[in-house]
C-alpha cells in the first residue's frame, strides 16, 4: 500500500437514516463550506472532493422489518453505505488518502468495508468513540443503526440485506479508545469477542501517549499495516465538541483528541479516516462553529499538519 498518499479524496455522504435527529446530514456541507479542502491542500496534498451522494435516491419504497429486533431504516442505511463502500473503494485503489464526512456513524459499514476492499485482511481499524458501537439486530434497544456497524464489521451479526459487506476485517486488528458508555450487552460483546478496548478509565489511567502506543503496538506492531482511523466526535467531551448527537460526559480534551490523531499521522500507515457525527442543529451556533471547526481541525492533525 502507498505510505503517504500525496492526494486525498474527500468522500461526503449526508445520511442521517442511521439515527432519528435531523441535523447530522448537513455537517459535510457545513465543514466544507468551513474551509476544509483548502486547508488541506495547504498543507501540500491535492485534494479531490466528490460529489455529495443522494441519500434520498437511495431510500426504499418500503422497509423491511426484522423478527425480534427493533432496527430502523436497515433497507435505506445498507443502500447507502453500499454506495459510499464503492466511492471509499475507487479512493483507496487510485492510491488516494480516503476521507469520508458523514453523516450518522453507520456510514462506517460503507467506510470500512470500501477500504477492507484494496487492503484485505492486513486492514487496522482504530475506533475512537464513547460509545461500542456493537449492537446487533436482537441486541439494539433504540433500533439506530449507528449504535451496529462495528458487529457487522467483525462478522458478528449479519443480514441478507447486507451480504454485499462480506466483511473480512480481524478482531485482532480492531481496537477502541475512547469509551464511557457502553450498554451491558454490549460489553457481553465485547468480552466475548475478545476486542481490545481502551477506555476512558485507561486514557486517565495511563495517559494518552501510552494508551495509543498500546492500541497501535495491538493492531499493527510493525507498523507495516495499512489503518483505517473511524472517529466520532462524540469522542471527545462535550465542552470540546458539542454540536452530536448522543454526547457524554467525560470525554477526550481538545489536545488527547488532536495528540492521538498526531501519533496516528506519525505511523505514516493511515490509509483512510471517516469524521462522523457532527450535528450542527444542535446547539447554538457557537456549538456548531465550534464541533465543525474542531472536526476539521482532527481531520488535519491526521494527516499530519501539527508534526513537524
Ligand atoms: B454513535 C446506543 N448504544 O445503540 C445505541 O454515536 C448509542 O455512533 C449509540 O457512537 C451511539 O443506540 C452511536 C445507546
Ligand atoms: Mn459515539
Ligand atoms: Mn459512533
Ligand atoms: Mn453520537
Amino acid at each position: 500500500y502507498i505510505k503517504n498518499p500525496s492526494s486525498v479524496g474527500i468522500i461526503p455522504t449526508c445520511y442521517d437514516g442511521g439515527q432519528k435527529k435531523s441535523g447530522v446530514d448537513i455537517a459535510p456541507g457545513e465543514m466544507l463550506k468551513a474551509g476544509l479542502a483548502t486547508q488541506i491542500e495547504k498543507m501540500g496534498y491535492s485534494v479531490n472532493v466528490l460529489p455529495d451522494e443522494d441519500c434520498e435516491s437511495h431510500k426504499p419504497e418500503s422497509e423491511i422489518s426484522v423478527e425480534g429486533s427493533n432496527v430502523l431504516n436497515l433497507v435505506w442505511t445498507s443502500n447507502v453505505c453500499k454506495a459510499h463502500a464503492a466511492r471509499v473503494e475507487e479512493q483507496c485503489r487510485l492510491g488516494n488518502f480516503a476521507l469520508s464526512l458523514g453523516g450518522d456513524h453507520s456510514l462506517a459499514l460503507g467506510t470500512i468495508t470500501g477500504s477492507s476492499r484494496v487492503y484485505g485482511e492486513d486492514l487496522c481499524i482504530i475506533w475512537v468513540d464513547a460509545h461500542t458501537d456493537i449492537n446487533t439486530l436482537s441486541t439494539t434497544d433504540s433500533g439506530n443503526l449507528h449504535g451496529c456497524p462495528v458487529s457487522f464489521l467483525l462478522g458478528i451479526e449479519t443480514h441478507p440485506e447486507l451480504a454485499w459487506m462480506k466483511p473480512i476485517i480481524r478482531k485482532d486488528r480492531f481496537v477502541y479508545i475512547g469509551l464511557r458508555d457502553i450498554e451491558h450487552k454490549e460489553r457481553k460483546i465485547v468480552k466475548d469477542n475478545n476486542i481490545k478496548a481502551f477506555t476512558m478509565h485507561h486514557v486517565d489511567k495511563y495517559g494518552i501517549g501510552a494508551v495509543v502506543q498500546m492500541a497501535i503496538d495491538h493492531i499493527n506492531p510493525n507498523l507495516d499495516l495499512p489503518i483505517h482511523l473511524s472517529l466520532d466526535v462524540d469522542a471527545m467531551d462535550p465542552s470540546v465538541a458539542p454540536a452530536t448527537g448522543t454526547p457524554v460526559r467525560g470525554g477526550l480534551t481538545f489536545r488527547e483528541c488532536h495528540y492521538l490523531c498526531e501519533a496516528i499521522a506519525e505511523t505514516n500507515c493511515l490509509v483512510a479516516m471517516d469524521l462522523v457525527e457532527v450535528n450542527p442543529l444542535l446547539g447554538d451556533e457557537s456549538a456548531f462553529n465550534q464541533t465543525v471547526a474542531v472536526g476539521n481541525s482532527v481531520i488535519r492533525c491526521a494527516l499530519g499538519e501539527t508534526l513537524l
